[in-house]
């Protein structure tokens, strides 16, 4: 059976026109006006785009004593009603525990996936069998990026030498390690302090993390990998202070790629003066919200290409998850939600805004993800050959942003109340229909495991440190007797 997109424009990265899409066997085989098939999608007023990659989600992730309560079907399926067709989550190894192991779990986890998605594998320690098994990771399991936490000290938390080190190993398998970069020593420190002078409230957790804890980080992140001779990532990149190490370095050459989340870019810190501890706290994370000046860096950074990927870290807990932490801020668990709302969300706020164009929406939702994670262009391009994975947007239809009818499975939606413009008319992932309009057609199981193969061309030395301190043996004479 083929299926074609009809009457619609089609928008990528780089281009905007007019053309119909052919479909057959989940991949895009024609492109050009006046297609026919078996199945016909009205894309009328429409903008044919490629389906949105959430390259950083945590679903059903063991963290802070808890799960997050999406899990694979409920996140993909909530990813899909806001057009996004691919997520890329985090394994995460237990301290001391097998990365292999590791990823058993994850695999079985996501046999429930709704679309396809793929894994980013964390170095949440560092031994031998680490360094060992990274190769098998990269090479066997189809999995080129490696976490790494800068904070959630005495957890997840990796140092500096571990750091270099699995930077390294990362240079030599074509892998792309990722960071999250904030000093967790320094929050620690801020964070008992803030304790023992009585501030136990969820706006603590923000004083604990001020945007200098993140920005120290990502330079400290940025100049490892310079010295390790591999690019960098930094997930969650939400203030000035870190966008302005990210973009020195690629001013200076380094390919280091900055990833801003919606909630960022939309919501900022008043949110944690809100009287109600509710209200707060379902809203910490780290890194937490910030000020106008920060979002406006972000949004600056969007459109001139020094941050390159809009993601959402979706990490969501209920309210009663989030009350493990009534008394004491530390205990609340991090995290909050966002897959369904990215897109809505940024074409809301950037595009209808004159922020970005519609270019710019794509490239940042979908294909420099793609390019970047090293799965394009089977994913993130309307192209022949190319996954059928495709949003119908409808820049006409609006909703009320609301917990009320969202398919998240927590209990409120920190985009609670806003309008949004710009939603999916039909969301296709591998070429069927996953979302009508409101109608909800997704199937449970239908995802399938993306491999990414290993970099090829990119992991050069970015500085000339190696040249620098390559060891060179130096012919001596006269050298004296040691001494006493
Ligand atoms: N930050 C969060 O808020 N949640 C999950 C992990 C993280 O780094
Ligand atoms: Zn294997
Ligand atoms: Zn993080
Ligand atoms: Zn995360």
């Amino acid at each position: 059976m083929t299926t074609v997109i009809k009457g619609g424009t089609i928008v990528t990265a780089d281009l905007t026109y007019k053309a119909d899409v052919r479909i057959d066997g989940g991949r895009i085989i024609e492109i050009g006006p006046n297609l026919s098939g078996d199945e016909v999608l009205d894309a009328a007023g429409c903008y044919v785009m490629p389906g949105g990659i959430d390259p950083h989600v945590h679903l059903e992730m063991p963290f802070m004593g808890t799960y997050s309560s999406d899990d694979f079907e409920s996140g993909t399926r909530a990813g899909l009603a806001g057009g996004t067709t691919m997520v890329v989550d985090f394994c995460l190894p237990d301290p001391g525990q097998s990365l292999l192991d590791a990823l058993k779990r994850w695999d079985n986890k996501a046999t429930r996936a709704n679309c396809d998605y793929s894994f980013h594998m964390s170095v949440t320690w560092w031994g031998e069998q680490v360094f060992n098994e990274m190769k098998a990771v990269v090479l066997h399991h189809g999995i080129n990026t490696f976490k790494h936490f800068m904070a959630y000290k005495g957890a997840l938390m990796v140092n500096d030498d571990e750091m270099f080190a699995s930077f390294q190993r990362c240079a030599e398998l074509g892998a792309l390690p990722l960071v999250h970069a904030e000093n967790g020593d320094v929050v620690a420190a801020m964070q008992t302090k803030l304790i023992d002078e009585g501030n136990d409230g969820p706006e603590a957790h923000a004083y604990s993390r001020p945007a200098s804890v993140e920005g120290e980080a990502t330079n400290r992140a940025i100049i490892i990998a310079d010295m390790a001779g591999v690019p960098l990532y930094v997930v969650h990149t939400s203030c000035e202070q870190s966008h302005e190490a990210i973009r020195r370095a690629r001013q200076n050459g380094m390919r280091v790629y900055g990833e801003p989340l919606i909630q960022h870019l939309t919501l900022d810190e008043s949110e944690y003066f809100n009287k109600d501890w509710d209200h707060a706290a379902r809203r910490v994370m780290s890194p937490p919200f910030r000020n106008r000046q920060h979002q406006d860096s972000l949004w600056a950074g969007l459109a001139s290409g020094s941050l390159q990927v809009v993601a959402t870290d979706h990490c969501a807990f209920t309210t009663d998850q989030k009350r493990y932490g009534v008394g004491d801020f530390r205990k609340i668990p991090n995290g909050t939600g966002g897959l369904e709302d990215r897109m809505p969300m940024l074409w809301t706020y950037g595009v209808a805004t004159g922020r970005i164009t519609m270019n710019e929406f794509v490239a940042v939702t979908s294909t420099n993800i793609a390019k970047i994670l090293n799965i394009y262009p089977r994913k993130g391009a309307i192209l022949v050959g190319a996954d059928a994975d495709i949003v119908v947007w409808d820049p006409k239809r609006s909703k009320t942003v609301s917990a009320k009818n969202q398919q998240s499975a927590i209990d409120y939606n920190v985009f609670e109340g806003k309008e949004v413009t710009g939603l999916p008319r039909y969301t296709l992932t591998r070429g069927v229909v996953a979302i009508e309009e409101s109608t909800v057609k997704t199937r449970e199981g239908h995802g399938e495991f993306v491999k990414r193969e290993p970099f090829q061309a990119v992991n050069k030395a970015l500085s000339t440190w190696k040249e620098l301190t390559a060891p060179r043996k130096v012919e001596r004479t006269g050298i004296p007797a040691s001494g006493v």
